[in-house]
């Protein structure tokens, strides 16, 4: 074992799912290895515990895992568990740290952000129960970067990740194991793939755009247990630069996807998932799903599924998600939670069974299976959904509108400001929210507004500054907070959201049908007139 001298790096704050950085800053010197022995560093039980690594493939990732395996072996793990050629999506990994009872895992991936040697690198941590680990966690480490000053690393060859099985680094075995073999066994369980064989072997066709990322070894797995044909999966193999594309299955990029359903021919089905597999999009012929109505959708319909054939406990939605899950909520008599921004915050209401299915707009949909978001999962919950009911995907969004109404709703991204303009928005909208009630924006009569803080119910742990929330006395709302994600300036995301009550104009195009609120939002924050930009990078 050695023991090597390090410096700390004053940058290494995670964001809203770990730490995201451009490639380059990750390969300076240690910076990786500083992450993650502040990691080890402040996490309790190593000694005898497994930890599981795996990543999405992203340039970079194989030589991070190297450096995690001979750290973990120093710093007293006894097992390490790795994905084959390093891979491991997302909902993966937390599924494996949950059944093989590992301490945690290491997570190497940037998620929806594009790869490549001048694109960008992640690191997350998560914890025992599978999830991301909870704010007072990165915290801590985020403290433990700021003073670190020595790394614990063993002195030992590469490890082949390539061949499953196990081998040694010291003291530590390193087990080497299929990726996709327990995620696909856990997706069996727990939905009806004699239904949605029967359906796919009636002539049902599906598109996945696994988009060049993590999701193609599963989806093909799992689809050819369903008897789908070969090109169902499209964009299949995992490539280190996504082939040049940002993983980000949004209607940007994913338009092809979006294209061929639109267009004549489409298949029945198309879906899409992100850099790590823990996003979805969901588009039926002709159709495309609103990430939010998805989430209301599923959860109005889980109980076709058998792993939900009992019922759900509750749903928890993010903040600026819409509120199209609240009213199935209601309808079903089970609650409601409202978190920030962030995987991590619904870890704690899983685990005390408050709620069973968990959503957010940005294509994230989960529940209580794993302790993250998972796009393959939801995939196969609309199939099931769809094999049971045996109506298109257009039809059961209409059903869903007749009976709970429609929150019209999308989201505007301006994306690479200047961190100064960015904030002046911000800051200046804050300063005028407690005199907003009672006056208008664009005509539209202001109810109420306020910067979004979350008690943990389970916990009590207190997060503020979520983000900036403006309602409407129509029930519409707008919502304004800055990314955790970025790798270059600041990101700002305005959540549009109208709600149209059931036998109100549910048919409209969503753009005319937000058009109030886009000036409104305009009033408010003066977006043009501070940052220049005359309209947003990425509508979606
Ligand atoms: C974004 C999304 C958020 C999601 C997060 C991680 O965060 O808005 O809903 O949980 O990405 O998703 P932000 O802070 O940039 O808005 V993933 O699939 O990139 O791990
Ligand atoms: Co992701």
């Amino acid at each position: 074992m050695n023991q090597v001298a390090t410096r700390p790096y004053a940058d290494q704050k995670p964001g809203t799912s770990g730490l995201r950085k451009k490639v380059r800053v990750f390969q300076q010197e240690h910076y990786a290895a500083n992450f993650i022995q502040a990691v080890f560093d402040v996490v309790e039980g190593k000694a005898g515990a497994a930890l599981v690594i795996g990543g999405d493939g992203r340039f970079y990732n194989r030589e991070v895992i190297q450096t995690a395996i001979r750290m973990a072996a120093a710093n007293g793990f006894a097992r390490v568990i790795v994905g084959r050629g390093g891979i491991l999506s997302t909902p993966a990994a937390s599924h494996l740290i949950r059944l093989r009872k590992a301490l945690g895992g290491l997570v190497l991936s940037a998620s929806h952000n594009p790869g490549g040697p001048d694109e960008d690198f992640g690191i997350k941590y998560n914890v025992s129960n599978g999830g991301p680990a909870p704010e007072k966690l990165t915290d801590a480490i985020y403290a433990r970067t700021r003073e670190i000053d020595r790394l614990l690393i063993a002195d030992a060859p590469d490890v082949d990740l390539d061949r499953d099985g196990e081998s040694r680094v010291g003291d530590m075995v390193v087990e080497v194991v299929d990726p996709v073999a327990d995620y696909a066994e856990l997706m069996e369980r727990l939905f009806d793939f004699a239904a949605i064989r029967e359906m796919i072997a009636g002539g049902f066709r599906i598109r996945f755009d696994a988009m060049h990322a993590v999701t193609g070894p599963y989806a093909r797995e799992i689809f050819r247990r369903l008897g789908a044909r070969e090109d169902s999966v499209v964009n299949g193999t995992p490539l280190p630069d996504f082939g040049g594309h940002h993983p980000d299955p949004n209607l940007v990029h994913a338009k092809a996807l979006y294209d061929e359903m639109m267009g004549e021919g489409a298949p029945d089905f198309g879906a899409a998932s992100d850099g790590d597999g823990d996003r979805n999009l969901i588009i039926g012929k002709g159709m495309f799903v609103s990430p939010s109505d998805s989430l209301a959708v599923l959860a109005a319909n889980a109980h076709l599924a058998p792993a939900y054939q009992g019922g759900i406990a509750g749903i928890a939605r993010s903040m600026p998600t819409s509120q199209a899950a609240d009213r199935v909520a209601e309808a079903l008599g089970i609650g409601l939670y409202e978190t920030p921004t962030g995987w991590k915050f619904f870890g704690n209401l899983l685990d005390a069974g408050l709620v069973t299915i968990c959503g957010e707009e940005s294509a994230g949909t989960g529940s209580n299976h794993v302790r993250e978001k998972d796009g393959v999962w939801a995939v196969l919950l609309w199939l099931n959904v769809l094999a049971k009911r045996r109506v298109s995907v257009a039809e059961i969004l209409r059903d869903h509108w007749a009976r709970f109404g429609r929150n019209y709703y999308a989201r505007h991204d301006y994306e690479a400001l200047a961190v100064d303009a960015a904030n002046q928005v911000m800051d200046g909208l804050r300063a005028r929210l407690g005199g907003l009630a009672g006056t208008r924006a664009n005509g539209l009569a202001v109810a109420g507004a306020d910067d979004f803080e979350y008690l943990d119910p389970t916990d009590q742990s207190l997060s503020r500054n979520q983000g900036l929330r403006v309602r409407f006395d129509d029930g519409s709302r707008i919502v304004f907070r800055l990314s955790g994600t970025g790798t270059e300036g600041a990101t700002l995301r305005v959540y549009l959201e109208r709600y149209e009550p059931a036998g109100g104009d549910l048919g409209m195009d969503v753009g005319t049908a937000l058009q109030p609120l886009i000036a409104a939002a305009e009033e408010l924050a003066g977006i043009a007139r501070i940052t220049g930009r005359a309209r947003p990078d990425v509508v979606t």
